[in-house]
């Protein structure tokens, strides 16, 4: 079952939130920004431990004071025009995310629009991917969740998913 709902991921109660980070981990602007503040200062630790990801990869910590309790991070691609192999990595972020949360026994699980703030990635374009990859894994989980910040995002999910 795939949901489109607007706000702000951390406020979800679901077992999974997955985090746009960037390939240090170390925490940034956006909503990675806002899941380490609303997290607190042990993800920052659980993070530094882990060393970085690279882009199209996945690492899983706890989501300590969140109602999550998981915290997937994800690394997306910049977007450079396209023809950089944007489209494989930003579909492997949300496949990597998904094996994660299945190995971790994830029931519940609320994606932001990976890589579509800061990292420029067109916003349909994105979503087609985020779409395909989740209604694929969708049998596997009770909620997939599309967390939209804007009401932009909100209807492209929403048209793509009627
Ligand atoms: N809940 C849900 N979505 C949010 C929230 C929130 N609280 N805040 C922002 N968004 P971005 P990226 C949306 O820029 O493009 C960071 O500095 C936002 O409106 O957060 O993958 C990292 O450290 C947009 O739709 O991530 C990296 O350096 C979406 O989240 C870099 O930004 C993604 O925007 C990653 O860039």
């Amino acid at each position: 079952m795939i949901e489109v709902i607007r706000g702000d991921i951390t406020a979800l109660t679901v077992d999974a939130v997955v985090n746009a980070a960037n390939s240090s981990l170390l925490g940034g602007g956006g909503v990675d920004g806002a899941i380490h503040r609303a997290a607190g200062p042990r993800l920052l630790q659980a993070c530094q431990a882990i060393g970085g990801c690279p882009t199209g990869e996945s690492r899983i910590t706890p989501g300590f004071d969140l109602d999550a309790q998981w915290v997937i991070h994800v690394v997306g691609p910049v977007w450079r025009g396209g023809s950089h192999g944007e489209p494989d990595m930003l579909k492997s972020c949300y496949s990597n995310s998904l094996d994660l949360a299945r190995q971790h026994k994830v029931r519940t699980i609320a994606f932001p629009c990976i890589s579509t703030g800061v990292y420029g990635y067109p916003q349909r374009e994105a979503a087609k991917i985020a779409v395909a990859v989740m209604q694929h894994a969708a049998k596997d989980f009770e909620r997939v969740i599309c967390c939209c910040f804007s009401a932009e995002d909100e209807s492209i999910y929403k048209q793509l998913l009627a």
